[in-house]
């Protein structure tokens, strides 16, 4: 497996686009900076859901960039990404495992240093650790981490991590500073006036 830059992954939200074009965004996302995409789309129908990933994966192939798809291993396996985003609530990382096997990377949401430790164990090939601040960009929030959260589950596992929730280019430094290979974010860039301009400020801050 080619290996990848986790430092910053835009969560290509269908719904956060609000109308505008994702493709575009993305497009622009990854030309300033973006290093990995994970598309997610809570509302679309599958059909919806895998041309739009289709075509992500199109252009991604093409920038070599890294897609992940969140929920989907149908729509993953279907458009060709480099693996999946699951949570707590969806297909065990056992079962995924067994559908994907070793070629596809499987990512685990962790909100505890258990489920950390759990999914690290399992065979998760990275974490999405969070929230670390407050975000309404997702619906059921689990518990705030805050730096003291975060920094304990890195102690506590080798895998890389990236760190999410309410991360923004005022606190990314911080965040970076707790060792974690890198930062998901949709509100810092997906909300943006300017996505180009944002992405290259953002990833400013997390390469210094
Ligand atoms: N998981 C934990 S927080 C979150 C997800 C998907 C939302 C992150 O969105 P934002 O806008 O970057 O805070
Ligand atoms: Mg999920």
């Amino acid at each position: 497996m080619k290996s990848i830059d986790w430092k910053l992954c835009l969560v290509a939200d269908a719904e956060a686009a609000k109308g505008r074009y994702l493709l575009k965004l993305i497009e622009k996302a990854v030309d300033s900076g973006v290093t990995m995409v994970q598309l997610r789309a809570k509302e679309l129908q599958t059909r919806e859901f895998l041309q739009l990933a289709l075509q992500t994966a199109e252009l991604l192939k093409a920038k070599s960039t890294p897609l992940i798809i969140n929920d989907r291993i149908d729509i993953a396996l279907a458009c060709g990404a480099e693996g999946v985003h699951l949570g707590q609530e969806d297909i065990p990382l056992s079962y995924a495992r067994k559908i994907l096997g070793k070629k596809k990377r499987i990512g685990i949401s962790v909100n505890t240093v258990n489920e950390a430790e759990e999914a690290e164990k399992r065979g998760a090939d990275y974490l999405g650790v969070g929230p670390v601040y407050y975000t309404p960009s997702k619906r059921d929030l689990k518990a705030i981490l805050g730096p003291s959260g975060l920094k304990v589950i890195r102690e506590k596992v080798k895998i890389p991590i990236l760190a999410i929730g309410g991360i923004n280019a005022e606190n990314a430094m911080e965040v970076m500073s707790y060792g974690v290979d890198g930062i998901a974010v949709i509100s810092a860039l997906m909300g943006a006036e300017d996505i180009a301009q944002a992405t290259r400020e953002l990833i400013q801050k997390i390469r210094k």
